[in-house]
Parts: C-alpha cells; sequence; structure tokens
C-alpha cells in the first residue's frame, strides 16, 4: 500500500504543475500563433562603427600595394576576418602584368557562406589601393591610403559577414575582393591603353574560383564612404542588371536613405563589375560614388593623399552596409 501522505503531497504537486503549465499555455501561444502565421524576414542592424573599424584597419597596415608588406599583412588579416565570421576563405592566387610590365602577385579573396545552396548572390569589392597619387599635386608618385578607394568598400563587406554569422541567411552568399583593381595606367600617359584596370576582377572572371561559378547577381562596392556622397544609377549596372538597380535604389529609399542612393542616370564607367558582366556574365551592378563637381566625376579625393579617414562618412557607410543587408535578407 502506498502511504496516503504521498498520495496527498503528490496531488498537490500535480496542481500546482497543472496550475503553472496553464498560465504558460494562456501567455505565450498567442505570441507564438502570430509569428508562426505570418513569417517576417528581420533584417540584422548594420553597425556602421564597425565598418568604420574595419576601415582604420586596413589604412593602418599602410598602403595596400601589391607585393609590399603592407598588402601582405593586409591579406592575412582579412583572411583572418572572414574566417572568425563563420565563412569558408580561400585565396586565388597567381601573377599578373601591369600595364608597364611589371609583374605583380595577385591575390583575391573569395569567403563564402552556404556553399551547397543553388540561389547565390555576389558581393564584392577591391582590396588593393592605389600605388600612387596621379590626382594629386604634391608627392604624386608616393602611394595613397586609399581609405575610400579600396578600404570602404571592404569594410562594409566586413561588417556584413559578422551580421551574417549573427544572423544565420538561407541563401548562399559569395564575398570576393578583388586584387589588382587601383593599379591602371597613370593619366599623364598621353598613350591610353584599354583594360589596364581591374586586373584581379578579369583573372577571376575567366578563372573562376569554381568551375561553372555563377550567382543569380552580383553587387560591387566601390567608394562607398565618402561624406555625403551620391550613389547614381550607373551605365553598366544599368545596361546588364537594371532590375537590381531598381530593387536596391527601391530598399534604399524605402529606408530613407534617397539622399545617398539618388535616382539620376549617369555615363558607364570601368569597373570590376564590368569585366563580371562582360565576361563571366553575372548580372552585376555598381554602388560608387558618382561627383558632378570633379573633373573625373568621382569622389573629390580620387587618387589623392586627402582619400584618408578624415573623408570617411559613419553615416554613408550605415545607408549602404543597411541596405544592402536588407537587400541578401528579403531574398
Ligand atoms: C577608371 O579610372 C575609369 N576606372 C577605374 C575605377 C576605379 C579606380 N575605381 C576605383 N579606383
Ligand atoms: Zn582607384
Amino acid at each position: 500500500m502506498v502511504h496516503n501522505g504521498v498520495i496527498k503531497i503528490s496531488c498537490l504537486i500535480l496542481i500546482v504543475l497543472t496550475i503553472f503549465s496553464c498560465d504558460n499555455k494562456s501567455s505565450i501561444p498567442l505570441a507564438n500563433k502570430s509569428d508562426t502565421k505570418k513569417p517576417y524576414k528581420d533584417v540584422p542592424k548594420f553597425n556602421a562603427d564597425s565598418a568604420f573599424l574595419y576601415i582604420q584597419k586596413q589604412v593602418d597596415f599602410g598602403p595596400r600595394v601589391p607585393d609590399s608588406k603592407a598588402h601582405s599583412e593586409c591579406h592575412d588579416y582579412l583572411v583572418d576576418k572572414f574566417s572568425t565570421f563563420g565563412a569558408n576563405v580561400e585565396t586565388q592566387l597567381d601573377y599578373v602584368e601591369r600595364y608597364d610590365g611589371l609583374r605583380m602577385r595577385m591575390k583575391n579573396i573569395i569567403a563564402t557562406y552556404n556553399p551547397n545552396f543553388s540561389k547565390r548572390i555576389l558581393l564584392c569589392a577591391h582590396w588593393d589601393s592605389r600605388y600612387l597619387a596621379d590626382n594629386d599635386s604634391i608627392n604624386i608618385e608616393k602611394p595613397i591610403d586609399g581609405a575610400n578607394d579600396g578600404g570602404s568598400g571592404v569594410g562594409v563587406l566586413l561588417e556584413i559577414a559578422r551580421q551574417i554569422s549573427l544572423y544565420p541567411i538561407s541563401i548562399g552568399v559569395d564575398i570576393i575582393l578583388f586584387d589588382v583593381e587601383d593599379q591602371g595606367q597613370p593619366n599623364n600617359v598621353n598613350k591610353q591603353v584599354a583594360h589596364t584596370w581591374c586586373l584581379g576582377s578579369q583573372y577571376w572572371s575567366r578563372n573562376p574560383h569554381e568551375e561553372r561559378y555563377f550567382a543569380d547577381y552580383g553587387i560591387l562596392l566601390d567608394m562607398v564612404g565618402g561624406k555625403d556622397a551620391q550613389f547614381t544609377k550607373e551605365g553598366i549596372s544599368r545596361k546588364f542588371a537594371s532590375r537590381i538597380v531598381d530593387k536596391v535604389w527601391g530598399i534604399a529609399r524605402k529606408n530613407g536613405f534617397s539622399n545617398f542612393f539618388v535616382s539620376q542616370e549617369t555615363p558607364p564607367i570601368i569597373d570590376d563589375h564590368l569585366y563580371i558582366n562582360n565576361l563571366i556574365h553575372i548580372p552585376t551592378i555598381n554602388i560608387v560614388e558618382y561627383n558632378d563637381t570633379t573633373h573625373n566625376k568621382f569622389n573629390a579625393h580620387h587618387h589623392k593623399h586627402s582619400d584618408n579617414m578624415d573623408i570617411i562618412s559613419k553615416k554613408t557607410l550605415h545607408a549602404v552596409g543597411q541596405t544592402v543587408l536588407e537587400v541578401l535578407y528579403s531574398e
């Protein structure tokens, strides 16, 4: 026979448990129900302070000119960061020839999330910085910091990688940092030769890291950190990927970034996206600053020593980073 007291205590415990479980049922499931019925995709919050620090770190290595110590150290830093953020990382290594015949060791850095997913988006930027300051009036032969031209696109992509590591994403994402984009023919040479820029992206587009690599579309970031920057609908982007241009500019407008993402249409420019579109045929847009007041229509500090940390704006980084994050997480 079981003791009467034991039965009484057991009943008491049962009653208490029932009351608590009832209380749970009445308060939690309602919220759960509405969540599962109407799923919404949360977009992570882009942290511009973080992106800014990633740019500072690159600049602190010194100019990232191919074959320099700073270039080598920055390469190792970038590979390490992407690994820390849970990506599969590889470096595509080979030699390419500069316009004047100088052989340069090229290192394209490729970071991959969800390698087996067929739906993929390609994000890219160049990570090298220019070996001279041919738009400047002094110290033309000295390399530039390239905080905006080189540093900014990489800084935004590192912060996006960090967000992907915190908030798992349901599509494949490939982040490619192209090397030797910015070692093209100087503007004081009178016989201008075609295709001297974007050597890393030209190489990758002809020799992708994976046979038959493809992505649904690509987004290139170039000079995305300048104060009060304006990003216009550039010609190559419109020609090959107008649907993506409209999608990105639409998401920017929805987020209140129309001061940065203006709806003006501007002429085509030679940049990494040109070769991705033409050679590997992935529809790719360029988010790149357009400036009507300068001679070459680029950022006022383009290829000058003043392209340093002083011209980097967290507001601009935030507008670009938050927009691209929403593009990714709403797919
Ligand atoms: C031209 O100078 C026409 N294209 C090079 C694009 C570039 C250089 N982007 C950054 N630096
Ligand atoms: Zn440049």
